[in-house]
């Protein structure tokens, strides 16, 4: 009898496509774009490839938009980001340089054309050069006047502290206002020497509300800086569900409430970069905790509201559907995390039973006693 009334609530997701939930998702998302740029050879590229993985700046379908700016927009990140070809030395080189990068923000940011607009630039400087150029403080300072710009000291793996003590002072000097974070793509250099949270959170705090969640969508690898952005993205689908649920509805038909829930799940898998592995891991996830929502809701339901009784005779009301979609989008944001952080070392991760039903029912008696109305 419950089976197959949990049975009956699912049916409806069982044909659940993917791609198609996700396209819906993010048909409508605001990206933010990044311009990073500085001298030849300081690692421009290697950072954008480090941050945002799979060698976008590489490989990825970049569209030369001049000589020296290449705009790439990969499919499944939701962020444009502008590499450009760094400075040579050579008083002509460097105006070139100085007229093609400006020039190409100024013409950018001064159109009103917010797909073209450019709404941060990472300045790279760096370490290994040991020395901040007149060139380079001037195109940051004429670079402020027309967006937010921080610098970016990389390679520091390639000086010494007390080098790096002192690049950091003639900034301060000469660019009081500017933040300034070191960094390095260098295994050997221990995490707590580098900034890469803290550029990255630089980085939220000076876009837009309605951009931050697609920059973060975008990173790869440091995900300490998703954690907010998940949080953030949990609510909606909350709010969402209590629109769903005006007044108490019997649990068989809360269909509409399941659908918020997988489709906050998609979202979320999407968001930690799950499923830019193969297409399998998709096909997993659908399997192991889409076509699963139904039957975790009411069982974690049966569990969680003592004298709810069978599914037949359950009642949902708005407070139980908020609080369930807050402890399922959390246990999904956890296990989410914690299997992206896997991949990101390199280790082949088993979706099944990382996502196994028992794992996320756990994780919701956890957070949904904590957060119960
Ligand atoms: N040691 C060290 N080498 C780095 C680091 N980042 C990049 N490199 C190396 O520096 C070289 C230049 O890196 P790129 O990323 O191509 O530099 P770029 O700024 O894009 O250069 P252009 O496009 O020519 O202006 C490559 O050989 C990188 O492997 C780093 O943090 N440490
Ligand atoms: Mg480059």
């Amino acid at each position: 009898m419950k089976e197959e009334d949990v049975k009956k609530l699912i049916d409806k997701l069982q044909y659940f496509d993917y791609d198609k939930v996700l396209d819906k998702i993010r048909k409508n998302v605001k990206k933010p774009s990044v311009l990073v740029t500085g001298g030849t050879g300081v690692g421009k590229s290697s950072l954008i490839n480090h941050l945002f993985g799979m060698d976008v700046a590489a490989t990825g379908n970049g569209k030369p938009l001049t000589d020296r700016i290449t705009r790439y927009e990969p499919e499944n990140l939701d962020v444009v980001l502008y590499d450009t070809l760094g400075y040579e030395v050579g008083e002509d080189k460097q105006q070139q340089f100085y007229k093609d990068v400006i020039g190409f923000v100024k013409n950018a940011n001064g159109q009103g054309d917010v797909q073209k607009y450019v709404h941060l630039v990472w300045y790279c400087i760096s370490a290994a050069n040991k020395r901040v150029t007149p060139t380079d403080l001037d195109a940051i300072a004429a670079l402020e006047g027309l967006t937010k710009v921080c610098v970016v000291l990389t390679q520091i793996d390639a000086a010494t502290m007390i080098e790096l003590d002192e690049m950091k002072k003639v900034l301060q000097k000469k660019l009081p206002k500017t933040d300034a974070f070191m960094v390095s793509i260098d295994p050997r250099i221990p995490e707590e020497k580098m900034q890469w949270g803290e550029l990255l959170n630089w980085s939220v705090e000076h876009l837009d509300a309605g951009l931050q969640l697609a920059f973060a969508q975008a990173l790869g690898q440091e995900l300490s800086a998703k954690h907010i952005q998940a949080d953030k993205l949990i609510h909606r689908y909350v709010a969402a569900a209590a629109g769903a649920v005006v007044c108490p509805l019997p649990m068989t038909d809360s269909a509409a409430l399941i659908a918020i829930q997988t489709t906050m799940a998609t979202h979320l898998f999407n968001f930690w970069g799950i499923d830019r592995g193969t297409d399998k891991i998709k096909e997993v996830f659908v399997n192991v905790v889409v076509a699963n929502t139904g039957r975790i809701f009411s069982r974690s339901l049966l569990k969680l509201i003592p004298g709810a009784g069978s599914v037949a005779a359950a009642v949902v009301n708005s407070g139980v559907a908020t609080s369930f979609t807050y402890a399922f989008g959390r246990a999904v944001n956890e296990v989410c995390y914690k299997t992206a952080s896997r991949m990101a070392k390199g280790e082949k991760v088993d979706i099944t039973s990382a996502f196994a039903m028992d794992v996320i029912m756990q994780l919701i008696q956890k957070y949904y006693k904590k957060n119960a109305v």
